[in-house]
């Protein structure tokens, strides 16, 4: 198979690429990296050295790409779908790149502080690094509900990247810090993102899973 992604089913960064896959119907093999295994983890690093997932294999192009923001740039290039995710207008590819950006910074790193707080031993934790990203994810759900007003998606009518970066951010985020009527559009947004067909298989592949997820009793049901 020509393209290999590097990943772990439960992680969002790796949804995200593998919404963009699925929304481009490209077919590509994958790897589970179990970065607690040592070997694994130091095989990965080799790969690519933040040791981040996830990471794409190109061996057409004898490539490794990392970053899911490249990744995807670099699949709409050489491996487009049916419908660009970075939209051809320029006007209209800025847009999508800049909430792509904001899902990213804004909602998936808090969210990845507070997973990573709860994993931290006794004695090891951060109370005001998790205060201060409750209130990033505060000023984030905003900031999305006034943008998705409208209806449609993120970046306007069209599916693009800057959903890619939303459905698996906002699905983890609004576990761990829900998401209240006071957010209506923002909501009407979820419930479009978890309807989407690519999303909904991200998230059934994931189910086996989820029982690792730190905060899985606060799962809705219908995840889990
Ligand atoms: N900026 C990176 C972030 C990737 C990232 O944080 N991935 C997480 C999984 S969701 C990871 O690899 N965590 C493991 C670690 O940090 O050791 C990207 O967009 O690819």
């Amino acid at each position: 198979m020509t393209l290999m992604l590097y990943y772990h089913p439960l992680a969002a960064y790796c949804h995200k690429v593998l919404v963009a896959l699925y929304e481009a119907e490209t077919a590509f093999a994958t790897e589970l990296v179990d970065l607690g295994d040592p070997v694994a983890r130091a095989a990965h690093v080799e790969r690519w050295p933040t040791g981040k997932m996830p990471l794409l294999r190109d061996s057409r192009h004898d490539r490794i790409i990392p970053e899911t923001t490249i990744i995807i740039e670099y699949l709409d290039t050489h491996y487009p779908g049916p419908r660009p995710l970075l939209p051809v207008d320029a006007a209209a590819r800025l847009e999508a790149r800049l909430w792509d950006r904001t899902f990213d910074l804004y909602v998936s790193e808090p969210m990845q502080r507070i997973v990573g707080d709860r994993l931290r031993p006794e004695g090891q934790k951060d109370p005001a690094g998790v205060q201060e990203a409750r209130r990033t994810l505060d000023m984030a759900y905003a900031l999305v509900d006034r943008q998705v007003a409208p209806g449609g998606w993120a970046a306007g009518a069209q599916f693009t990247i800057a959903d890619c970066a939303a459905a698996p951010a906002l699905f983890y985020a609004a576990i761990i810090h829900p998401i209240t009527d006071h957010h209506r559009h923002l909501l009407d947004y979820f419930e479009r993102l978890m309807a989407r067909p690519s999303v909904a298989r991200v998230i059934e592949e994931a189910r086996p899973y989820f029982h690792f997820f730190p905060f899985n009793q606060d799962m809705p049901a219908r995840f889990r």
